[in-house]
């Protein structure tokens, strides 16, 4: 009795936080989302899954079309799995009676206040969509399992923060519950908060938010309950923090971004490199020497956190008989050249001189 656990799809979304190069990079990355799902949907069939639970979020808007919502369930109704689907809070559309349908293909379960349980051979599947959840179902839910059989309960919401908008209960009060497995949704980061009680996370990230590894939950319905994570995104998210000194320059911060971002990831990752650090005035971090260095990446975005360093033979050189030569001078006489105060005073001495 195999089963897989996935959720927050969201299918049909747009990408908001990504910078893209080209309207077709974005819709590339908006059908890699969709394609991770038929990606999953294949390995389903080649490793004979038997139950699919999808708890929530397939959907990202109901602006998603019709048309894909149909294409959609009428390849889900082709696995030989069951399938269970929680509304989540995104795809609240499903809702409505015009969906109503899709309860006619066979191997797809819905849930509903009035339909709380879906009973095969050997499992008991619950669930309860976001906007259905209540401690007191859950508590008759409980007090109606056959405990000879596995019960499996799907939800989509928060479990372990009170502050989120989505929030359904505290996860003792699932703890306290006689369920094998609780496959929950909502949280994009996969985690077993409990060996048998677990987020699947979605099975791409999305955006900078998103840096750990996405995938899904895999396992043997039994007693215990035997679950791993699966890593299955094609593209991760990962930020890279690159420290610059006054003696870099463009070659230097290009060997340094080599150092730390492998082949693999140049060529197929999300990166975003933090520039740090105090770099020479005359190193300008700009869009034109950015857009040269990211021709070699699949993609890379900068955030320049950067200070403006200060080299202070030049600036001897350069302002000669000021004070801000003297000003050096007097630090290296007294051996005070780590003192911030000084390097505060001659930045901001530097900042007025170049304004004037
Ligand atoms: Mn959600």
């Amino acid at each position: 009795m195999k089963f897989i656990h996935t959720a927050d799809l969201h299918l049909g979304m747009v990408m908001k936080h990504v910078t893209f190069a080209s309207s077709e990079a974005h819709k590339e990355r908006v059908y890699e989302i969709e394609a991770a799902f038929y990606r999953l949907l294949k390995h389903v069939e080649e490793n004979a899954i038997d139950y699919l639970f999808i708890t929530g979020d397939l959907f990202d808007h109901p602006h998603v079309g019709i048309s894909k919502v149909d294409a959609f369930f009428k390849r889900l109704a082709n696995l030989n799995a069951d399938v269970f689907i929680v509304i989540g809070n995104h795809d609240t559309f499903l809702h409505n009676k015009a969906y109503n349908y899709l309860n006619s293909y066979k191997n797809i379960h819905f849930f509903s206040p009035d339909n709380t349980v879906v009973k095969l051979e050997q499992i008991d599947v619950y669930g309860m969509n976001t906007r259905d959840y209540s401690d007191a179902t859950l508590a008759q839910m409980n007090q109606q399992l056959n405990r000879d059989k596995i019960n499996v309960l799907c939800l989509h919401g928060d479990v372990t923060n009170p502050q989120d908008d989505h929030y359904l209960t505290d996860v003792k009060n699932l703890e306290k519950t006689n369920f094998d497995y609780i496959a929950i949704g909502h949280i994009h980061k996969h985690a077993f908060i409990r060996p048998h009680i677990a987020y699947s996370g979605n099975l791409e990230p999305v955006d900078f938010s998103e840096t750990t590894q996405r995938g899904f939950i895999e396992g043997e319905l039994a007693k215990p309950i035997k679950a791993t994570f699966v890593p299955f995104a094609k593209r991760n998210f990962i930020v890279k923090t690159i420290t610059l000194t006054t003696k870099d320059d463009q070659h230097s911060l290009r060997e340094k971004l080599n150092e730390v971002i492998q082949p693999n990831e140049q060529s197929n990752d999300f990166i975003r490199a933090e520039l740090t650090g105090q770099i020479n005035a005359d190193f300008k971090l700009d869009q034109d020497l950015f857009s040269l260095i990211k021709k070699d990446y699949y993609y890379l975005e900068f955030k320049d956190k950067t200070k403006l360093g200060l080299n202070l033979e030049t600036l001897k050189k350069n302002y000669k008989d000021t004070i801000i030569s003297e000003i050096i001078e007097t630090a290296e006489h007294e051996n005070n050249l780590d003192d911030e105060s000084l390097w505060l005073a001659l930045r901001t001495l530097i900042e007025t001189e170049g304004a004037s």
